[in-house]
This record gives C-alpha cells, structure tokens and sequence, in this order.
C-alpha cells in the first residue's frame, strides 16, 4: 500500500508468528481494532535473568521487585503478561525489547495479544 507522510504502518509478529498490522491513513475510514494489546514475553534457553528484568525495568518501568517476579514467572512457565498497552504503544515497546536483543545477541521474543 502507498503510503504518504500522514501514513503510518507499525508491523509485529503475534501469536503464532502471524504479522499483526495496523495502519493509519487520513483518506481511507478505518475499522476499528481492539483498544489494547498484550505484551507476552517468551521464555528461552539463552537470554541471561539479569538481561530480561533490564529489560522489564528500562522498557516496561517495572520496579525490580516486579521485573523479578516476572522473569522468573516467564521462566517457568513458558511466557507470561508483561502489561496491557494502546497499539501503538505495545507495538513500539515489543520493537524496543526485539532491538536490544539483537544489538546483545539474545533471542528474547515478546509478542502482541489483542484483549
Ligand atoms: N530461561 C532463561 C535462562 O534460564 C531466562 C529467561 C527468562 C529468558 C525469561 C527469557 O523471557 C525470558 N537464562
């Protein structure tokens, strides 16, 4: 799709690995989409603890007590809710979280879950 400077598409990959897209274009209606996302983290073998509630404190503003208990919750069980955002808002925190993995070579994945 063409898009102008008054258009905008933010691309995540969700459940299942399936693209979620959202676009927002002055000219066109747009349909309405849930208000908020799910940000899930997904645990792996090789991104270290301390790694993941850095992340949860810098990107997420959770407290360390918090950060913690989540990691360790992601850690056990498989994955697990980090918060509830607008889309824009999730989706930019999930590109924030898959950035500084790769730049620290871990596999941390989150995805978007609509609510
Ligand atoms: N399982 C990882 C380890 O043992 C830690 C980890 C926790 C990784 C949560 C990712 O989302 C995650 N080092």
């Amino acid at each position: 799709m063409h898009c102008g400077a008054l258009c905008y598409t933010l691309e995540v990959h969700g459940m299942d690995n399936k693209l979620l897209t959202r676009t927002n274009e002055k000219t066109t209606p747009k349909l309405k989409e849930p208000e908020d996302y799910r940000v899930i983290l997904l645990n792996d073998d090789y991104t270290t603890m301390e790694f993941v509630v850095e992340v949860l404190m810098v990107i997420f503003h959770k407290k360390v007590e918090d950060a913690n208990k989540i990691m360790l919750d992601v850690h056990k069980k498989g994955k697990g809710i980090v918060g509830q955002y607008p889309w824009d808002i999730a989706a930019t925190k999930a590109e924030q979280v898959h950035a500084a993995a790769r730049e620290n070579e871990f596999p941390l994945r989150c995805i978007l879950e609509p609510i």
